[in-house]
């Protein structure tokens, strides 16, 4: 038989690349596209004779219909992935967002795919008291990342119920791991703490480190995504969370960093006010995950951390 044939939006970036590694390693034909706004040639080096790759924007209509020409299943990772980013430039985010997204679908339905996965995210939940989050709550987007997020949802939604083309959205919940960008004061701040901690430098918290997330290893995140691919039944623009269901502080954080990086004296952290957009708190519940496709997750927040660690 054919070897079954995906597209990965944002192949090039952080969850994008690890999707492409376990894709291939499956045997699947795999084709990228990407725009390097935020992705970057190197994340794919180990790969790069083995796929397909397109340069440009998701939004564009005709390279769009390229991508998904002959694909089964199409991953779209791509997007702007940043709060405060958002809150700078709601417009660029959304071109990012939605509209690379609504422009996706519309690809991939043409082209007859059979499924569409889309990387949603659990900014959509906003700051409700109740913990753990799980998907029957009311989104509550804060910032214009979280609603760029929750619209592309709804257009999963809309072309799985009214035009014949399966989908799902996994709301991830802070995903972290190796080839996360830490370059940007927006980067993840897994990433960053890593990357400023072992360079023996204090990271800078904004609030008061109280602040909790899920943190979930990148493994987990792929797991979820080739789960979605292969269940035999329509999703019909399910909404899934995809999280560890263990939440871990910021303060929490840097005592692990400090631990693992084995810093005697510890480094102290430096506080800034917090940042516009930002959430207190966040659990996810993997109930409906669960029943829906089966999905736990692989990996820990503190094995992920550590392969992090030693993998630097
Ligand atoms: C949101 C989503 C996440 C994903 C991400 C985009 C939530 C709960 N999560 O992540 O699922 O979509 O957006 O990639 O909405 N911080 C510091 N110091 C730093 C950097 C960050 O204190 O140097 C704080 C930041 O203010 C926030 C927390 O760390 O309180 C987490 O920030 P983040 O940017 O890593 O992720 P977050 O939660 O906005």
């Amino acid at each position: 038989t054919a070897p079954r044939r995906a597209l990965v939006t944002g192949g090039a970036g952080f969850i994008g690349s690890h999707l492409v590694e376990a894709l291939l390693a499956r045997g699947w034909q795999v084709r990228v596209l990407d725009n390097f706004s935020s992705g970057q040639l190197a994340n794919l080096k180990p790969w790069l004779d083995r796929i397909e790759l397109l340069e440009g924007d998701a939004a564009d209509p005709v390279l769009a219909a390229r991508a998904c020409r002959e694909v089964e299943v199409v991953f779209h990772q791509a997007a702007i992935p940043s709060v405060p980013k958002s809150v700078l430039d709601p417009i660029a985010t959304h071109h990012a967002g939605p509209t690379a997204t609504l422009t996706m679908l519309q690809a991939a339905r043409a082209a007859g795919a059979r499924r569409f996965i889309f990387a949603a995210s659990s900014s959509a939940y906003g700051d409700t008291p109740t913990l753990p989050k799980h998907e029957a709550m009311l989104p509550q987007p804060l910032s214009p990342y979280a609603a760029s997020k929750l619209a592309g949802e709804h257009y999963v939604a809309a072309f799985a119920r009214s035009m014949g083309l399966d989908g799902v959205s996994l709301r991830y919940f802070n995903i972290f791991g190796p080839r996360q960008d830490p370059s940007s004061p927006y980067s993840g701040v897994i990433s960053r703490f890593h990357l400023v901690m072992s360079h023996g430098a204090p990271p800078t918290i904004y609030g008061d480190g109280t602040q909790t997330r899920d943190f979930t290893a990148v493994a987990n995140a792929v797991h979820a995504n080739l789960l979605a691919a292969d269940h035999p039944q329509a999703l019909r623009g399910a909404v899934l969370n995809v999280g560890t269901g263990q939440r871990t502080s910021l303060l929490d954080l840097v005592a692990a960093l400090n631990r693992l990086l084995q810093l005697d004296p510890p480094l102290q952290p430096r506080y800034e006010p917090p940042r516009p957009g930002d959430i207190a708190h966040s659990l996810a519940s993997l109930e409906l995950v669960h029943a829906t496709l089966g999905y736990q997750p692989l990996v820990s927040f503190e094995d992920g951390l550590r392969a992090l660690v030693q993998s630097s």
